[in-house]
């Protein structure tokens, strides 16, 4: 029998036998996430769970407007960098992307977001939380984790209200994420009535943290909040037990990782940091989430550090709403997308007028015995 490869411009190729049934349509979808530099290890994370989506489509042999699809992932690596996530973002717009799951930061996912916006291409964030992304007007533009408005608030009253912090210090990295969520955490633990004692920064790439800890420990805080990525964390924890500062820990999603147990040696303390996922099921409904963590450990060989479900439940959320439309074609199915209701590992997806995701959860976390250890599920 003999196949015809024939590139289209609409981004689809179609392999055409000699009956028009066996038509097959490759459907590209992009994805974005730092492969390099001090957080590639989650951009791993996230590309790993797109995969697997990706794996799992392949093998149901589906069929969109009549054709057999076949998924194809375009893993981009942006490297954290705002500048780098527009040149990916670029390149995938210019590779006719049906799709892109990312970025995994805010602040390379917001800028990204205009590109797709204006060409059309719905984009799920499966990671970036800063509330800015879904605020823009851009109708392509969604997320499948709750924002910075949610962790900063949640952890700013338990920070006060049931960790009985007194004297409260905040260090954030400057990043659209980092700040955004130290504003937040700041907004919140005020309003609980708490009390912040020092307020200082750094960035994201930075080891060497003693000036602002030092400045810090003059002020005797019991509380110190990090808006950052748990690569910074990790070190800025081991900084805090070298000078003596005693103080608990706490950090939104970008620290909230098995890794930074890792990164932070025996300065992880046993109960003394507290972090918080943007996503989570309750007990009752973990079973998906334990069977995707199985799943994820046996095929890749490691375990999840931290949005891989939330990453392939964006890819599973984005053609289910091909599936509804009964076309992969972007205009087609952005309109399901926004009124799509699946029910993925990590939840329910759905998403409110914005784009953001509705009832979002949170899960709050602590380390003991070097381990990241789940103390409960918050709406
Ligand atoms: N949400 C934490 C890490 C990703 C970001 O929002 O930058």
């Amino acid at each position: 029998m003999k196949y015809k490869l024939i590139s289209l411009a609409v981004g689809a190729a179609f392999v055409v036998a000699s009956g028009p049934s066996l038509a097959q349509t490759v459907v590209k979808i992009g994805h974005v996430a730092p492969l390099t530099g001090a957080i590639g290890h989650l951009g791993k994370d996230n590309e790993m769970g797109a995969k697997l989506a990706i794996e799992d489509l392949n093998a149901k042999k589906m069929k969109i407007g009549g054709k057999d699809v076949t998924f194809e992932l375009l893993p981009e690596d942006d490297a954290a960098d705002p500048k780098q996530g527009t040149a990916a973002a670029q390149k995938l717009v210019d590779a006719k992307v049906k799709g892109v799951i990312g970025h995994l930061n805010s602040g390379t996912t917001i800028p990204a977001s205009r590109l797709y916006h204006d060409a059309g291409i719905p984009q799920i964030s499966p990671s970036a939380t800063n509330p800015k992304y879904t605020l823009q007007g851009y109708k392509t533009a969604f997320r499948v984790v709750a924002n910075d408005g949610q962790l900063g608030g949640t952890l700013g009253r338990y920070a006060v209200k049931d960790w009985k912090a007194t004297k409260i210090a905040i260090i954030d990295d400057r990043t659209a994420y980092g700040q955004g969520v130290a504003d937040e955490f700041e907004k919140s633990v005020k309003a609980s009535g708490g009390k912040i004692v020092g307020r200082e920064f750094t960035n994201d790439k930075a080891t060497d943290f003693n000036a602002i800890l030092t400045k810090l420990k003059g002020e005797k805080p019991d509380l110190i909040f990090f808006g950052g990525m748990d690569a910074v964390a990790g070190p800025m924890l081991r900084q805090m037990k070298q000078l003596g500062l005693n103080a608990k820990f706490m950090g939104g999603d970008g620290i909230c990782t098995p890794k930074l147990a890792e990164l932070a040696g025996d300065a992880i303390g046993e109960g003394m940091v507290i972090c918080a996922e943007a996503g989570g099921v309750t007990k009752d409904k973990a079973a998906n989430m334990e069977d995707f963590k199985k799943r994820f450990k046996a095929r890749w060989g490691i375990d999840v550090q931290l949005y891989a479900p939330y990453t392939y439940d964006a890819v599973m959320t984005m053609v289910a709403a091909m599936q509804k439309a009964n076309s992969v074609e972007p205009a087609k199915y952005l309109p399901e997308l926004a009124k799509i209701n699946y029910e993925g590992v990590t939840g329910k997806v759905a998403f409110d007028k914005n784009g953001d995701i509705k009832d979002g959860s949170l899960t709050l976390f602590t380390y003991r015995n070097g381990k990241r250890d789940e103390m409960m599920v918050v709406k």
